[in-house]
């Protein structure tokens, strides 16, 4: 019977030393250790033996199933390396080949000036509010003094979507919503939003533009409010440098009220193509809230006043980037928005 082992332990070692396949290795562990394998074949046998014989090939058996399972392990640890170390040759990354590198986008000229303008005021303790692009007839137009058959209501014909819901063209009508929510407590905000027009779109004029428009009401405000706080933005948006003139005007939802100059900033005032030698460049409109629209908001003219402004966001970042054509912002051309990327 130890020879039958012995036997058995030396072409089990000889076939796995020559395995290099691991279901091969598999398939000889079966056979070999398995319940119905070669080595609980021969050890049933063990029955016959005598009480001395029985502990001595036991231990045999032992000897020569620790002797196998020892190579086995030791092939199987191999494949498993094999295994890890082609996997790994296979995935080899190339860490010296450049990269692909990633697009990186910017912010378009508008949103940027639109930002920028809103951080200003945001600085000075303004709200940002915004609203509906589809207003009423009354928001947008009688609520501002406005009323049906004004004359004024010409230099802003609108889309129509019935008699009495058009596109609205000014951001006017959210400072009115605002008005009417704040329940007669004082307001500073700041309104920035696409309006239309009907218009015959060219270089400076555009049936679709960007307004930020301003408002402040509370008691004691005054038209030196309204200077000051232009002459602020206008030293934050333009440099120190930039001063500002007031000019009398006309506005319905206004008086009085301005257009409101700002020194050229890019000849200091001394006349150059940008100002048409003028100096000055026409910047926005404002005025003191009319006492209408005052009334019309829930604020009693006696008791409170209010200024507001109105500026075009295409305007400034025109005359800030010296951009010639409106058109530039509205048709993605790739040339015209990548100049913009780094500024
Ligand atoms: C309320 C009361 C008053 C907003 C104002 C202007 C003057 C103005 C134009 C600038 C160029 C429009 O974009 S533009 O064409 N705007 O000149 N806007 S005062 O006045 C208001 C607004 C809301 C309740």
């Amino acid at each position: 019977m130890k020879d039958k082992l012995e036997a058995l332990k030396a072409e089990a070692l000889t076939k796995l030393q020559a395995v290099n396949d691991p279901q091969i290795l598999n398939e000889l562990r079966v056979k070999y250790l398995g319940k119905k394998g070669e080595l609980t074949e021969v050890l049933r046998g063990m029955g016959g033996l005598s009480a001395e014989e029985r502990p001595v090939i036991g231990q045999v058996a032992n000897l020569v199933r620790s002797a196998i399972e020892e190579v086995i392990g030791a092939k199987q640890e191999l494949f498993q390396q094999q295994e890890t170390e082609s996997r790994l040759n296979a995935e080899k990354i190339d860490v010296t080949l450049p990269g692909r590198g990633m697009p990186q986008g910017g912010i378009h000229p508008l949103s940027r000036v639109i930002q920028e303008i809103e951080d200003i005021f945001i600085g000075m303790g303004y709200k940002v509010a915004e609203g509906p692009e589809v207003e009423t007839d009354y928001y947008n137009f009688e609520a501002l003094n406005l009323p049906k058959n004004h004359p004024a209501r010409d230099m802003q014909d609108s889309f129509y979507i019935t008699d009495d819901i058009l596109m609205r063209t000014q951001t006017s009508p959210v400072q009115i919503r605002t008005m009417q929510a704040m329940n007669g407590e004082p307001v500073k905000v700041i309104c920035p939003g696409k309006v239309f027009r009907r218009d015959d779109d060219d270089a400076t004029h555009s049936f679709q533009f960007h307004q930020i428009e301003g408002l402040v009401i509370g008691r004691n405000i005054r038209m030196s409010d309204l200077k000051g706080t232009l002459q602020q933005f206008m030293k934050e948006m333009f440099g120190p440098s930039a001063g500002i003139r007031l000019r009398p005007s006309f506005f319905p939802f206004t008086e009085p009220s301005v257009e409101v100059d700002v020194s050229c900033f890019k000849c200091g005032g001394e006349g150059c193509r940008l100002c048409k030698q003028s100096g000055w460049l026409e910047i926005l409109g404002a005025g003191m809230v009319h006492p209408n629209v005052l009334r019309m908001g829930g604020y009693d003219p006696e008791v409170y006043s209010g200024f507001a402004f109105g500026m075009g966001a295409e305007r400034i970042a025109m005359l800030k980037y010296g951009i010639d054509d409106i058109r530039y912002f509205y048709t993605n051309d790739m040339g015209f928005v990548k100049q913009f990327k780094g500024i």
